[in-house]
């Protein structure tokens, strides 16, 4: 499957993964073509013989263009997007280029590692909760707390308009609670998941769960 001839931008994720929808989400909102192909990550498609021919790290979201470039890495990808249409997903202004770069950094440090992993564990491994390492928990509601902190001020993670850093954090955080955490302790995030949801075009996961 993934040595197929491509003949356009195509974006190789699992739909029940943050870290894929967010390039998928990005190229929607810019209106930039691709074709989506499905790599089911419980049945190992990111471990088969070609799909490590295309990511050796086998792992998902990977954008591949059809003059043979390849890029891993969800926010890496969705940047490359969003500079190439020379959107203002990216903020012009270098500080707060920067500002959203650190959290596109933190998402992937102390925010994924903690939410994304819970969640998957618990929603697609059946972990009993006994069975979750209890850091997780505690890592994620930190990082909560510091999301909470920013959206007291700000409607958007980086000042007063979405940026990169809002569609890298909705990825997981509108569906924290399948990982066991509750948003209504932090009611400005939950705030900011349906305003990010609405601008992203998006269903509210929690409805649409
Ligand atoms: N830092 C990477 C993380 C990618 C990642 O963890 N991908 C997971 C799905 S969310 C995956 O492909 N797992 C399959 C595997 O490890 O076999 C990103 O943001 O793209």
């Amino acid at each position: 499957m993934p040595h197929r001839e491509i003949t356009r931008l195509t974006l190789y994720g699992d739909s029940i993964s943050g870290n894929c929808m967010k390039p998928k989400w990005t190229a929607d909102l810019l209106g930039i073509p691709y074709d989506w192909v499905e790599v089911d990550i419980l049945q190992g498609g990111t471990q088969t013989e070609d799909f490590l021919s295309l990511n050796p790290a086998g792992q998902v979201p990977l954008a591949r263009w059809p003059d043979g470039r390849a890029l891993p890495q969800s926010n890496a990808i969705m940047l490359y997007l969003a500079e190439e249409a020379g959107s203002d997903l990216v903020p012009s202004d270098t500080f707060r280029r920067a500002q959203m770069m650190s959290w596109l950094f933190w998402e992937q440090y102390s925010h994924e590692t903690a939410i994304a992993v819970r969640r998957f564990q618990k929603h697609y491994l059946n972990t009993p909760d006994d069975q979750i390492d209890p850091q997780l928990m505690a890592k994620g509601r930190r990082a909560l707390g510091v999301m909470e902190l920013q959206l007291t001020y700000t409607d958007w993670i980086v000042g007063e308009a979405m940026t990169l850093a809002d569609i890298a954090l909705v990825a997981y955080t509108r569906v924290a609670h399948e990982g066991g955490f509750d948003l209504s302790e932090f009611p400005s995030v939950e705030r900011w998941v349906s305003r990010t949801e609405a601008a992203l075009n998006i269903p509210h996961a929690k409805e649409a769960a």
